[in-house]
């Protein structure tokens, strides 16, 4: 595998082949900072997204057990190559790694492998925990415990996964890492309606996630994404997407706060911190 590999990470429906659709299309277009700069391999699980995106619809869900590895060599306008290993895979394996505390081998070789890790997170499917955090205690009291079931809030849930993958991937101790850089994108960014930085709306939703992620690695990046640019249904075509084509559609939110379309922009970030 290369060296300039990338895991992507995110749990079921955080949009990781809807992204994978649009930049794959980015890359081959080649207009934005990385293009495609030889023959992709196993385009297969992009395919039916990408001909959904055709017809101005959403596309379905990834199969649980899916897990392939696409491979698309990409170099930049100053001539760097690099070779983007993207995963396709059903959500429910990040989910169950998580709650089983359990990483399948396969998963080892490729956290061991890649230099780099973007974490996908859809800030609008995250549970908000509640906790004295955010409750005065004086609500608190006299609430049944019994009765509730026990659930560990989202941003521990999220931490736990980073934790265990830097145990797994052998990560030599010392923080803050460098390695593996780090990436955060906020997906489906459309949604949420806010308008400041995507530090900042990382800070407001998952407070200790945020605090995590700064007081563990040396340089972490937060973007935001819409792959889309606005919603999709499965089932009833967006007329303005067909006729002037899903290429037309997205963005990403760069650290500053300022827009960009170029869907390539969150892999170029990672890749330059590799150099
Ligand atoms: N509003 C909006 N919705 C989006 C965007 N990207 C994806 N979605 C929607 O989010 C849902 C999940 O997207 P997927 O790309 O299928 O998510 P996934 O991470 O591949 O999910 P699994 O295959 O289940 O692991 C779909 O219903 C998409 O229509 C976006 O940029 N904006
Ligand atoms: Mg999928």
């Amino acid at each position: 595998m290369s060296r300039d590999s990338i895991l992507l990470l995110g749990e079921s429906g955080v949009g990781k082949t809807h992204f994978g659709a649009q930049l794959l299309r980015r890359l081959m277009k080649g207009d934005g900072h990385l293009r495609m700069s030889g023959q992709a391999t196993n385009l297969e699980p992009f395919e039916a997204a990408l001909e959904s995106l055709n017809e101005g619809k959403a596309a379905g869900h990834t199969a649980t057990s899916t897990y392939v590895d696409s491979i698309w060599p990409v170099a930049d306008a100053a001539g760097h190559h690099a070779e983007l290993v993207w995963p396709d895979y059903g959500g429910e394996q990040v989910k169950s790694m998580i709650s089983s505390r359990r990483v399948p081998n396969a998963w080892r070789a490729r956290v061991r492998e890649s230099p780099a890790w973007l974490l996908l997170i859809r800030l609008q499917q995250t549970r908000f925990g509640e906790d004295i955090f955010s409750r005065p205690l004086v609500e608190l009291r006299g609430m049944s415990i019994e009765n509730r079931e026990l659930q560990i809030s989202d941003q521990a849930r999220l931490i736990e996964l980073l934790q265990m993958l830097v145990f797994v991937g052998g990560v030599a101790a010392g923080n803050p890492l460098d390695r593996p850089r780090l990436g955060i994108l906020l997906t489906c960014w459309d949604e949420l309606g806010f308008d400041g930085t995507p530090a900042a709306a990382l800070e407001g939703r998952l407070p200790m996630l945020a605090a995590f992620v700064r007081s563990n690695w040396c340089t972490p990046s937060v973007m935001g994404l819409s792959a889309l640019g606005r919603p999709l249904s499965p089932h009833d075509r967006d007329n303005d997407y067909v006729s002037r084509g899903p290429e037309h559609f997205g963005y990403v939110v760069k650290p500053d706060g300022s827009r960009s379309s170029d869907l390539t922009l969150p892999i170029q970030l990672l890749l330059d911190g590799l150099r």
